[in-house]
């Protein structure tokens, strides 16, 4: 009887394995490697005649600056006839960066309406260039949240990972391609790496962003990480010169909570002494212009780059009790002792609001 179950059970076994096997694929076709499939795409993009153009978010940062050109450089590098754009005015840490390594700056691309676009650092319609709805997008390098609201008409190579920066992903992307990384190049995702962490600090970094940072520092020769880092945050928080409305829509991106349209801005400064002066001064422009925005809420993130404490900043009806809510203050003070990351803080104030509505 043993032997008899024995038998069956075998004899079930190898009946498994035989089917098992008969339904794998002969050839390999699923054995490609992610690299394979890689260069495979990239063979498709070669096929483009027309140029197709690597741009970031609107309000453009560094890393959505820096990362456009250096994934448009791999892909020069890769036979792809891929240029850097850009979808606003830089901000002085870009600037800064661009000139540091003596690196042109991108043209601005006005609409993005029938072109090859690639997009990165972005992966929502709101923060994207013009005329997005109609552009023929080829692939998506990103490290947000998933919204999706960006339509593709065929499908897409769509790279996105938690990590701290978009520039840590275009990194990768040299290693799995085999392309060596320049200095020029290394440097501007060196930049954009310590600008997007907060110089490897804010709570989003991970341990590949370092592995990068520390990569790409020496390939760029910088001797002295913080030392950059604070020279690139100074010319950041200079705001000498610049109107308030500058200033406010220098970081700003817009937001969906629960069908309430938010803005978002956050403004650096050097230290607390800058900090408070400027959130006095940003929150006298807004009492009296935010309604122009014709946004619903408005928040402003203060902080300044020493111990990352902020003062957040609120305006529209029941935006300073939501905010209050939604990161458990008092919303007579609406201080930030510890760095809390704009993703996590747009996202606490948007179930806050869908809590509300439910309640
Ligand atoms: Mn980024």
């Amino acid at each position: 009887m043993k032997a008899l179950k024995f038998f069956l059970r075998m004899w079930g076994f190898i009946v498994g394995m035989l089917l098992t096997f008969a339904a794998l694929p002969v050839g390999g076709e699923c054995r490609a490697q992610p690299d394979d499939i890689r260069s495979a795409f990239i063979e498709e993009l070669g096929k483009e005649d027309k140029a197709i153009y690597v741009i970031g978010h609107t309000c453009p940062d560094s890393d959505t600056v820096c990362s456009a050109i250096a994934y448009a450089n791999l892909k020069q590098k890769l036979n792809v006839k891929c240029e850097a754009r850009i979808s606003g005015a830089l901000n002085r840490e870009s600037e800064f960066i661009l000139k540091y390594f003596d690196v042109p700056a991108p043209p601005v691309l006005e609409s993005a309406v029938g072109q090859n676009i690639i997009l990165v650092d972005h992966n929502v319609a709101s923060q994207a260039v013009n005329g997005i709805d109609e552009a023929n997008i080829l692939e998506i390098v990103d490290h947000h949240n998933l919204f999706g609201d960006i339509k593709s008409n065929s499908p897409v190579f769509y790279l996105r990972m938690p990590v701290g920066c978009t520039a840590t992903i275009v990194r990768m992307c040299y290693r799995n391609g085999n392309v060596a990384v320049d200095k020029k190049m290394a440097g501007l995702m060196f930049a954009a790496i310590l600008s997007d962490t907060d110089n490897l600090r804010s709570a989003t970094t991970t341990s590949l962003d370092r592995q990068a940072a520390d990569e790409l520092q020496k390939l760029a020769e910088i001797d002295d990480r913080t030392k950059f880092f604070l020279d690139m945050e100074r010319e950041f928080t200079d705001y000498a010169g610049m109107t308030e409305r500058e200033i406010i829509f220098t970081d700003f991106k817009t937001f969906d909570a629960g069908g309430i349209k938010c803005g978002y801005s956050t403004v650096a400064t050097l230290d607390a002494v800058a900090r408070d002066k400027m959130s006095a001064r940003l929150n006298d422009f807004m009492t009296k212009n935010f309604s122009d925005t014709g946004l619903e809420m408005f928040f402003v993130k203060v902080h300044e780059i020493e111990n990352y404490t902020a003062e957040m900043l609120a305006f529209g009806n029941q935006a300073r009790e939501i905010l209050a809510a939604a990161l458990n203050l008092d919303a007579d003070n609406l201080f930030l002792p510890v760095n809390v990351p704009n993703k996590k803080i747009a996202r606490a104030i948007s179930s806050t609001v869908e809590t509300s509505r439910a309640a």
